[in-house]
């Protein structure tokens, strides 16, 4: 059962959240992400949610490719059950605050701090010479994504921890360094049985729209014969489900595909154990499939008649971003005033 959000300062509670449009988005965008944007969205909560552009570009992206991929993304938050007349909804490029924010940022966070940072290292690899310097910045941009909005929470999947602590480390140094109490300390919210869903290849290795093998992930655009095709290959071993989940300690793609069944089900892994233990993945896969297929399958149709009128979706970004800059806009200027910097310019 998760925890329910609790603000933990003077601040009014607002969620902020982003996705990257840097690829199709994935079963694991969409139980880390996506599906728990829509909750905290129906619970009442001021929801702020946006295809991050600019970070996607950290790492080449074909402009015509960016362009559609920003709009796939922009159906898939809306056939999750993100609703634009009840969140902001919008592309971060639109909305000039996060740039502004982040170069104050990028002042504020610390070289140290940013040289730790293991999702730079996992996607620099040996190659750190040669990578963007916007890669290297990445969490500076997010944590003002994140506090253009002096949003309090922020759901993720696990990966995306370590930059959340960030975040918190450069709100914290900034209201120290100018003596203030600006920005709110966000907390994480990491929840639910999917908060990381695996390779299908690679039960150690996150499931990521960027991986070469598209064998790895489900697309939220992939139809039900795929999905079938994707889960009876998936790698598994050949002992059938324990009784419990002790029994998955050492068995990481089984475990995987147990999770992934929880989340999909709305069960705890505890009990899908208990309900499949001694299954074969001769019958959990084909179990898993359908239940994949029956949930995956009205969100891919319904992405798929969203992106029927892209002009549509440019429109619900283009308001989204008139919200989101209503919100942001203010906060950047007393940012600006508190740094010291002059704005007398009229018009
Ligand atoms: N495998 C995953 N399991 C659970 N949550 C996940 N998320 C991503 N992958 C998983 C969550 O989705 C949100 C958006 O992530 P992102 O697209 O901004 O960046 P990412 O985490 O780097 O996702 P990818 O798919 O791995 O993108 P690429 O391949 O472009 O780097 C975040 O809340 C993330 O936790």
């Amino acid at each position: 059962m998760a925890e329910p959000v609790q603000t933990p300062h003077a601040f009014p509670t607002r969620i902020f959240s982003g996705i990257q449009p840097s690829g199709g988005l994935t079963l694991g965008n969409y139980l880390g992400a996506l599906k728990r944007f829509a909750e905290k969205q129906d619970e009442g909560i001021e929801t702020v949610y946006c295809l991050v552009d600019m970070h996607a570009i950290t790492v080449w992206q074909d402009p015509v490719k960016l362009r559609q991929q920003t709009r796939e993304a922009a159906a898939g938050f809306i056939a999750s059950g993100v609703d634009p007349a009840r969140s902001i909804l919008f592309n971060q490029s639109q909305v000039t605050a996060h740039a502004e924010l982040a170069w104050i940022f990028n002042c504020v966070a610390r070289m140290g701090w940013m040289s730790r940072m293991t999702q730079f290292k996992d996607k620099a690899g040996k190659n750190s010479e040669n990578v963007s310097l916007g890669l290297f910045a990445y969490p500076a941009l997010m944590a003002a994504d994140i506090l253009a909005y002096k949003a309090t929470h922020v759901p993720v999947g696990e990966d995306q921890k370590q930059h959340l602590e960030l975040c918190r480390d450069i709100a914290a140094k900034f209201n120290n360094d100018f003596g203030v109490d600006f920005f709110p300390i966000t907390e994480p919210v990491i929840e639910g049985a999917a908060t990381r869903v695996m390779s299908l290849r690679d039960g150690t290795k996150k499931m990521s729209k960027s991986d070469p093998s598209d064998q790895s992930r489900i697309n939220l655009t992939d139809d039900a014969d795929m999905i079938a095709k994707k889960i009876k290959k998936a790698k598994t071993d050949s002992e059938p489900l324990p009784s419990d989940l002790e029994g998955l300690k050492d068995r990481p793609e089984a475990r995987n595909l147990v999770n992934i069944y929880a989340a999909l089900a709305g069960m705890s892994a505890e009990d899908v154990i208990r309900e499949h233990a001694g299954a074969q993945f001769g019958s959990f896969k084909p179990a898993l499939a359908d239940l994949a297929v029956s949930v995956m399958g009205p969100i891919t149709t319904e992405m798929n008649r969203l992106m029927q009128d892209t002009a549509e979706i440019d429109r619900i970004l283009g308001e989204g971003a008139v919200r989101a800059d209503a919100i942001a806009r203010p906060i950047v200027d007393e940012v600006y005033d508190i740094v010291g910097m002059i704005r007398s310019r009229k018009g």
